[in-house]
């Protein structure tokens, strides 16, 4: 074993993991169902447009999360802007910071300034008990992210929106196949919103869908994702192209008749990572309430630099040096980011838990091109850059 820091593979001689791990490496379902509905495809030549195998993911996902309406998009970012649009939010809406720069952007793309909100540090969702100080005359709406498939608050936040007449809706991207008190998410807020992108828990290569108990606002977005057209040659509202087609839907159906799978492997590893993290100082894995169901996508440090000697920054470079590319997610936060840092230069005095997790978090890899032995090398990595740095 190497030892010193500045021989980054410190394990090279021993444990080489020879090719890059990766966070958010796609979990692909079985290959011949997919080719097999590719073929269909070609030989029906419906390729978009809202052809059969979009209907079939749509009432797929709206069984599974049971709610009225299901609407696929060409990814979450047009669904949350298409989601925006309709429920006519303006002004200023309240959101984490804490979150995928596309949270904030679906929102200024339409000239709406989104104001960044606080996260309780338990559960890296918005912290509701900051939003009304927030609130101003401008203030339509609150976006909720269910980050990590994490909840947020919903009752707190649901109350809060009511008391202030605003409009709520959730950025569920990660939170597929997790449920609040229950009920899956998809059913909470006006509308919310998943991700089907290639690193998520199900995915469609690109896509995202629209989720809804609200006949009239489902009516609306289905028009505005295709135009506006309300029939033939007669359009009725703005809109825009936000369809899924039909090879995204495809690779959907797929990943979707692997779920249990991939959430058994999620779930293993993460119980792999927990074993084998454990005892290791100044490290702590996101736990997740297993009373509730999860996607278990995500593997969540933190790292505590006055107990581990060694910054965030550095384990993430010993870590890559040694193929892991673990990644930083969220940092440093939609207001460190442009146009954000520019338009709210002080906004960072108002954010401490967002900007303390934002230097401290570290994702790893998981998902099914993952396993234990491998779980075992990445954890012994950690443990020996710990215990490196305590020495020198
Ligand atoms: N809201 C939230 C809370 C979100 O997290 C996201 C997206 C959205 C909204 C918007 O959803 P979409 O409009 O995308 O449907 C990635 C994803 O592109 C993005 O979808 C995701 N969140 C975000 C958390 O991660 P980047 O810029 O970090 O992507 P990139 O290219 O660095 O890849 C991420 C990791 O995945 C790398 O480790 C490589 C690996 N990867 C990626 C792809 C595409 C693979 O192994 N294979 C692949 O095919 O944003």
């Amino acid at each position: 074993i190497k030892k010193h820091f500045t021989d980054l593979a410190i394990f090279g001689d021993t444990l080489t993991l020879n090719d890059k791990l990766y966070v958010g490496r796609p979990n692909i379902g079985n290959r011949d169902r997919l080719l097999s509905r590719i073929n269909d495809i070609l030989d029906r030549r419906w390729l978009t447009n809202h052809g059969p195998y979009v209907q079939e993911f749509e009432q797929r996902i709206a069984d599974l999360v049971g709610v009225k309406h299901c609407i696929a998009t060409c990814n979450a970012t047009v669904g949350l802007e298409l989601a925006i649009r309709a429920l006519e939010l303006k002004g200023e809406v309240i959101v984490p910071s804490f979150t995928f720069i596309a949270t904030a952007h679906a929102l200024q793309w339409q000239e709406i300034t989104p104001v960044f909100c606080d996260i309780d540090p338990q559960t890296h969702t918005i912290n509701p008990w900051r939003i009304e100080a927030m609130i101003t005359p401008r203030t339509t709406g609150i976006i909720g992210v269910h980050v990590w498939g994490q909840p947020c608050n919903i009752e707190a936040l649901t109350k809060i929106s009511q008391k202030h007449n605003l409009k709520l809706l959730f950025d569920a991207a990660h939170a597929f196949g997790c449920s609040y008190k229950g009920q899956m998410i998809g059913n909470f807020g006006e509308i919310e919103v998943f991700s089907f992108h290639a690193t998520k828990f199900i995915n469609s290569c690109e896509g995202g869908a629209i989720v809804t108990n609200n006949n009239e606002l489902a009516n609306k977005i289905r028009l505005m994702e295709n135009f506006g057209f309300a029939g033939m040659d007669n359009v009725i509202y703005i809109g825009t192209n936000g369809k899924m087609s039909e090879m995204s839907a495809a690779m959907g159906l797929t990943s979707l008749e692997s779920m249990d799978e991939f959430s058994e492997v999620n779930y293993r590893n993460y119980k792999y990572y927990q074993q084998e993290l454990g005892g290791i100082p100044g490290i702590s894995l996101f736990k997740f309430n297993e009373q509730e169901k999860c996607n278990y996508q995500y593997i969540i440090l933190e790292i505590d630099e006055l107990e581990t000697h060694i910054s965030r920054d550095k384990l993430l470079e010993i870590l890559h040096a040694n193929n892991i590319i673990a990644r930083r997610y969220f940092y440093p936060g939609c207001h460190r980011m442009e146009p954000y840092r520019s338009y709210f230069p002080h906004t960072r005095l108002l954010l401490p838990e967002t900007e303390k997790l934002g230097d401290c978090v570290l994702l790893l890899p998981t998902g099914t091109s993952i396993n234990q032995d491998i779980i075992r090398i990445i954890a012994q990595i950690i443990r020996t850059a710990i215990t490196e740095a305590k020495t020198t």
